[in-house]
């Protein structure tokens, strides 16, 4: 990949080898591709983390951005929770601000509240010094993912991420989590053109970011848009979808599979299906044979998508024989959308991320119960 600048790239196919995990049986792999797999893939959003004592243990003292650019203890968090439930796949440790931080803007993450940023992002002025990211700005990261790589079983997929730009704009307009995202919608509606310039300097970024992942060897990605279902979906069409399609354009010639997920998104499942995934990701609000029968009835003459979800992490709370009741009912519910056509498969998940207190006993259970289903 040549210099990142402001410019969207079209990846150089010939680099594309470089996503390289071929093995056919990875049960992540063949849901995506619509084929049977030898077990039903299961991985959850914010598998790594403070649910796990190895976790706690090797993060002690060393603060949650720069954890993200120590190549082996990246590697090492990543893999902690593929290696305790036997996932099918691993999440890339990072976050999404992890291209801001790389690229040299101030952000931190904070315990117990999220990214922060040294100064909150709303002028013209802001947006235009917001730097480029360079490719050996992300050097620790690519070392880390090489690591990963060698450690995982050729069934087991690696999924690189970024947040979405609305998503992570959220967290530069506001200075932090937001709880109703105001400023952000006031800059929408009051002032589009500056909203617009933001999202024209994001997409890039967050593609450039997906790239590079790419290119150093992961086997899928997944678009975060988190906060998306706090739009309606006029809004999310006219200010977001158009920069979150851009991006998915962008990382589509690599060939790998693309996961488009966001939370409280019923209302924009078709919208967030049209942006170009190949897998959907549903939040625990919708069941999954209502979600995929919602997106294909809209879009009838494209080809099913996969799905991806969505047990509610606070069932992770109320014991086993609850978790067993529902994976069941949510393995039933995805296998009817794909007997019914509206689906090409499943892979299982979480309607959001594990919670940080939960009982990392009962993630491995639910692991289990998901592969006996
Ligand atoms: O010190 C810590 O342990 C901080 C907690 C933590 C962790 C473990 C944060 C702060 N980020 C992460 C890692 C992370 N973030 C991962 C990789 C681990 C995994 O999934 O196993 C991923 C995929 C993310 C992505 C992320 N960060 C999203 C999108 C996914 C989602 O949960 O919706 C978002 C919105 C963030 C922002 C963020 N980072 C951290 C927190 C606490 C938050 C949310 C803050 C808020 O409520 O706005």
């Amino acid at each position: 990949m040549g210099a990142m600048t402001n410019e969207l790239l079209t990846p150089d196919l010939a680099a594309a080898s470089a996503a390289r995990r071929a093995d056919a049986d990875a049960p992540y792999l063949a849901a995506v591709r619509g084929d049977k797999p030898s077990r039903r893939p299961v991985w959850m959003m914010r598998q790594a983390g403070r649910s796990l004592p190895e976790y706690r243990k090797v993060r002690e003292g060393i603060p949650m951005l720069d954890s993200c650019f120590m190549p082996d203890l990246l590697a090492e968090i990543t893999m902690q929770p593929v290696i305790r439930h036997d996932a099918d796949a691993a999440i890339l440790f990072s976050d999404i601000v992890v291209p801001l931080k790389a690229a040299g803007m101030d952000v931190e993450i904070v315990a117990g509240r999220g990214p922060v940023m040294g100064e909150a992002v709303r002028t013209s002025e802001q947006i235009a010094n917001i730097p480029d990211l360079e490719p050996d700005q992300l050097g620790p990261i690519v070392e880390g993912i090489e690591q990963i790589l060698e450690r995982l079983r050729t069934d087991q997929v690696l999924i690189g991420f970024a947040g979405a730009p609305f998503t992570v704009a959220s967290y530069l307009i506001e200075g932090g989590p937001s709880k109703n995202h105001e400023v952000t919608k006031a800059m929408m509606y009051a002032e589009p053109q500056l909203w617009h310039a933001l999202m024209e300097k994001l997409s890039p970024m967050i593609a450039h970011f997906l790239q590079a992942q790419i290119e150093a060897g992961v086997d899928a990605i997944q678009l975060f848009d988190s906060w998306a279902g706090f739009l309606t979906a006029r809004d999310y069409r006219e200010y977001v979808a158009p920069y979150s399609q851009k991006i998915l354009d962008a990382v589509r010639p690599y060939g790998i599979p693309m996961t488009h997920f966001g939370v409280g998104t019923g209302e924009l499942l078709v919208d967030l299906a049209k942006v170009g995934p190949d897998v959907v990701g549903v939040d625990w609000r919708v069941p999954m044979n209502v979600a995929a029968k919602r997106v294909q009835q809209a879009l009838p003459d494209q080809t099913p998508k996969a799905y991806q979800g969505n047990l509610d992490p606070a069932v992770l709370f109320a014991g086993r024989d609850v978790i067993r009741e529902h994976v069941k009912r949510i393995a039933a519910e995805a296998y009817e959308a794909i007997e019914l056509g509206y689906s090409r498969g499943h892979i299982f998940n979480l309607g959001h991320g594990v919670m940080p207190h939960t009982d990392a006993d009962a993630i491995t259970a639910a692991f289990e119960e998901v592969h006996n289903s």
